[in-house]
């Protein structure tokens, strides 16, 4: 999987107001349509044992393998790697991972708005959801920013579970799949059952759920 992580640099992509909007929108309907599992674990890794943390003190263990560890910037990036992963062999901290690499595949949001797919990864840490967009001059993660003020601004609305190493994204905003996918065509057969239906939609939008 780390393959994926080594595409070409973005060449000043920028998203600008609705844009980012429905972009946004796009990603969050996509991860709200089924689990994915999780790809990677990020553990935070004294590497040089100074008692600091640097930027290339992380450590990327892909889930599920042996014999898969890589450092961030353990080596010298190219503009095909532009994160500089190392392969290393330690052996992970015995603890929680400070977050979590979700891929996400056939996320057409990003070969849309971006023309490649090679940074269709999601950071997810303490409750809340980043999406890669590409590598900052200085080779950090550069992930979505809304309002472009320098600081990752995370998915709003989305939160997260984690079950036997698969993610399943919620919206707290959607309406439940099953009122959505019911919404009333005045050629249904059925037409009563959807008013009923479109009545409870319109209760539960009322009650702002
Ligand atoms: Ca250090
Ligand atoms: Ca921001």
């Amino acid at each position: 999987m780390i393959r994926f992580l080594g595409g070409a640099l973005l060449a000043g992509t920028l998203l600008f107001g609705a844009i980012a909007t429905e972009y946004e929108d796009q990603l969050k309907s996509y991860l709200t349509s089924s689990s994915l599992p999780i790809a990677g674990k990020f553990y935070l890794y004294d590497f040089n044992h100074d008692g600091q943390y640097a930027m290339n003190d992380w450590l990327y263990v892909v889930a599920g393998a042996s014999d898969q560890e890589y450092r961030l910037l353990g080596k010298t990036p190219t503009p095909n790697d532009p994160f500089g992963w190392q392969k290393v062999d330690v052996t992970p901290p015995d603890q929680e991972p400070n977050g979590y690499f979700v891929y996400l595949p056939n996320c057409s949001c990003d070969v849309q708005n971006m023309g490649t797919n090679a940074f269709s990864w999601i950071y997810i840490t303490q409750g809340k959801v980043y999406k890669l967009m590409g590598a900052n001059p200085d080779h950090s993660f550069r992930y979505y920013d809304r309002d472009e003020d320098g600081m990752p601004d995370p998915l709003e609305g989305i939160s997260y579970t984690i079950s036997d190493d698969k993610v399943t994204f919620t919206s707290q905003t959607a309406l439940p799949k099953r009122l959505l996918y019911n919404a009333p065509k005045i050629s249904d057969n059925k037409l009563q059952e959807d008013l009923s239906t479109w009545i409870e939609y319109e209760e539960i939008k009322k009650e702002g759920k």
